[in-house]
């Protein structure tokens, strides 16, 4: 008998450094652990139900270990799947203060910095609703032997790579390197990644709005007049668009990317300069939102991309999705 599993993401990542002849396969190496990383941590994350019934977070398991929290699993899996690789100077993660550097008994010089927020979608952690992990790649570019901040603070611009897996009904993989944005789904069976959204694009116009209205008492009046805008009737626009949110900006985004609309999160009274990470949230999003032919921008209508970053755990503001709604808001905003 023969099976046709398709193609898997090894496959697809050789492909697209075959289209470098120049490459040293480091990039694609530093994919593959990265992968085997999250893999890892949709195993975890699949059993954390059934965790709940043997121990709670901070209790001892039956094997006597005791248990992490789930983002803190995550955190540290991707740091130790990763640190011993020789392809990172160092990494940045949304649960850790400064930069990790590569541990001395490690291989150093590597040629890449890797930031992630390991587990998002905090609030849904504990009630079995789809979260996700974010990543984004940039190219070492100080001349310092360890990594510096400066390899870390660099406009989105300059990413080599960013993506997202999300732990749903199924775990899906997305990512992209600059050629198109490519989406995998996990059979869980042979535990590999298989394309099964092949060079996705994001509808240029859709029918969801996203955001938060419970945080409406803190918003501005521009806030206000975005939103009664896609809730306002008018039948040749399509509106007035579906509200969904579930509050893990990963799993959102990826929604609104296959069935087009926008999901934003504007500054407010609470926070001023928005809530979400510049870093290792947004830009990696607005990498593959644009990527898919969609936009990225903040309540300024500054690109995501072009931001300069100021440090590394910094908050903007996010309005991203389907081009035109993108647009629509931007002018709005004024
Ligand atoms: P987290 O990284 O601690 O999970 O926080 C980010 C999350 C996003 O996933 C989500 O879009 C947003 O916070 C939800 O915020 P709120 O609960 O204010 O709507
Ligand atoms: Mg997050």
């Amino acid at each position: 008998m023969t099976t046709r599993l398709g193609t898997t993401i090894t496959k697809k990542i050789m492909e697209e450094q075959r289209q470098f002849p120049k490459a040293t396969g480091d990039f694609s190496g530093m994919l593959y652990e990265l992968v085997v990383g999250l893999k890892v941590i949709a195993y975890e994350v699949n059993k954390a139900g059934l965790m709940s019934i043997l121990g709670q977070a901070g209790s001892t398991n039956i094997q006597g270990e005791v248990q992490q929290k789930l983002d803190i699993f995550a955190n540290t899996t991707l740091i130790h799947k990763m640190d011993h690789t020789g392809y990172l100077c160092g990494m940045a993660s949304e649960e850790v203060d400064d930069i990790i550097e590569i541990p001395d008994r490690h291989p150093q010089g590597g040629k890449y910095v890797l930031l992630f927020d390991p587990l998002d979608g905090s609030s849904n952690i504990d009630v079995n609703v789809s979260i996700g992990t974010i990543f984004a790649v940039y190219r070492k570019i100080s001349d310092h032997p360890k990594c510096t901040m400066e390899d870390f603070l660099q406009p989105g611009t300059q990413l080599l790579a960013a993506g997202y897996a999300v732990y749903g009904s199924s775990t899906m993989f997305v990512y992209t390197t600059g050629l198109g944005v490519h989406g995998f789904t996990l059979d869980p069976g042979v535990g590999e990644f298989i394309l099964s959204h092949p060079n996705m694009k994001s509808p240029d116009k859709g029918g969801i709005y996203s955001i938060n209205e419970g945080n409406s008492i803190n918003w501005d009046a521009k806030t206000h007049k975005v939103v009664e805008h896609f809730k306002a009737n008018d039948k040749t626009d399509g509106r007035p668009y579906s509200g969904r949110y579930i509050g893990s900006l990963v799993a959102d985004f990826h929604r609104n990317l296959l069935k087009g609309g926008i999901f934003m999160y504007p500054p407010d009274k609470k926070s001023p300069n928005g809530k979400l990470r510049l870093m290792y949230e947004a830009i990696p999003l607005a990498f593959i939102a644009e990527q898919a032919g969609g936009m990225a921008i903040d309540a300024t209508g500054r690109r995501i991309l072009e931001i300069p970053p100021k440090e590394l755990h910094q908050r903007t503001s996010l309005y991203i999705g389907s081009r035109q709604d993108v647009e629509t808001v931007r002018k709005l905003l004024g």
